[in-house]
């Protein structure tokens, strides 16, 4: 039976690993504060008598045993958080799925947390679930560093230092179907007054890596003429992305949320910057298009400069099991709930997991789409709602 006032205690607990003053959370991914976490909800498992393991990326699992000996059915998110980031993005749906296992299914169920969904400390994000889905070469993503020259190796060794007893199991594996419920991280269940949203599919998404190469010199003595200044060239070039990426109808998703520069002295022309590119939208044509464009139009806007894109991950828009959504539809009405189909306009680990086997999503309102942010909040009714929804989801699809 789901405990909302047991589920709404623990998204508060959890979000004391990586608390920030103003109220949100800083959890990194494979960081010492997410290792913590993952021991606190280790330990809540076990009082239900879920047994722990994770696997070679770092991925948790909570398993519920089940009659048979069956693939299991995997329900979770991710627990990693942005720097600035939220109480519930990623967290409710892991603790949302382990409040809603059932006792004795004859499935097992497992609930897991994906390492690395949100891309911030190691670029690009769901390593988990793509290294998971075997749809990322796994070298690839050890090797991949933090701002600190961190690789995920080193911090994955770190993270199973900290947590000596928890086994480390296979990488992959059969899989049933997935659930991941989440918060919907935008307005519109809340503006249709919803408390529930049953997810139809993933926009498309690529990102990128762009470095920018000047020339460093005397911010005195350098002549305008011979400059090759990187970050002009770099503002230059956002400016040409900008209007590239210009949509009245307002369904582009184009941002710049990293922009370094070199030696980022007052005094000396700047050599170099790297920036990142985060493009989004619904139309696999329109992605490709846009996408395509980007290494020409700042390969122009930068001159005299020279750029280098790389693109980092490339996701078309993805569609959701229909089979699934229909049964959470009627569960949901079952329950007296109502829920509204909607596209997500970010991204979640259920892109990969869709690769593998059927998938779905659910989500609860988020309060005035604030996510990615301290303030990101939900409210307790909302929590119980999508749990309640997980939790027939659950003991339909592991009968
Ligand atoms: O970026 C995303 O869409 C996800 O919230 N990490
Ligand atoms: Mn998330
Ligand atoms: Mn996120």
């Amino acid at each position: 039976m789901v405990d909302g006032t047991r589920l709404w205690q623990r998204l508060q607990s959890l979000a004391q690993h990586g608390a920030r003053a103003d109220g949100g959370v800083d959890r990194p991914a494979l960081s010492p504060t997410e290792a913590e976490a993952k021991r606190t909800i280790i330990a809540w498992a076990a009082e239900a008598g879920m047994s722990a393991r994770t696997d070679p990326l770092g991925n948790l699992f909570l398993r519920r045993e089940g009659l048979e000996n069956l693939p299991p059915l995997l329900v979770g998110s991710h627990i990693d958080s942005q720097p600035t980031g939220g109480k519930y993005d990623g967290a409710y749906g892991v603790l949302a799925a382990l409040e809603a296992v059932p006792e004795a299914p004859r499935r097992p169920v497992e609930v897991v947390a994906w390492t690395n969904e949100e891309g911030s400390r190691f670029a690009p994000g769901m390593m988990g679930s793509a290294g998971f889905a075997g749809a990322r070469d796994i070298a690839e993503i050890l090797a991949c560093r933090d701002a600190d020259g961190i690789t995920v190796q080193q911090a994955l060794e770190a993270t199973f230092t900290a947590l000596p007893k928890l086994p480390i199991g296979p990488l992959g594996g059969a899989v049933h179907a997935y659930l991941e419920p989440h918060i919907e991280q935008g307005v519109v269940l809340e503006q249709a007054g919803m408390p529930l949203g049953i997810v139809t599919g993933l926009q498309g998404k690529r990102t990128f890596a762009i470095t920018i190469a000047g020339e460093a010199a005397h911010a005195g003595t350098a002549p305008r003429a011979t400059r090759r200044d990187a970050l002009l060239a770099a503002a230059r070039a956002a400016t040409a992305l900008d209007a590239l990426t210009a949509d009245p109808a307002d369904i582009t998703r184009f941002t710049i949320g990293r922009f370094t520069v070199l030696p980022n002295a007052p005094s000396v022309v700047p050599e170099q910057v790297q920036f990142s590119i985060d493009l989004r939208h619904p139309d696999a044509a329109t992605l490709l298009r846009l996408g395509d464009a980007i290494a020409a139009t700042i390969a122009a806007a930068a001159q005299p400069c020279a750029a280098r894109t790389e693109e980092l991950s490339t996701a078309l828009p993805s569609r959701f099991d229909a089979a699934m959504q229909d049964d959470m539809a009627a569960l949901a009405q079952g329950l007296g709930l109502p829920a509204l189909r909607l596209l997500s306009m970010a991204g979640h680990d259920s892109r990969f997991l869709a690769h593998i086997c059927p998938s779905a999503m659910v989500f609860i309102p988020c309060l005035g789409g604030v996510t990615h942010h301290p303030a990101e909040s939900i409210t307790p009714a909302d929590a119980l709602a999508g749990a309640r929804l997980v939790a027939a989801a659950m003991a339909r699809w592991s009968a």
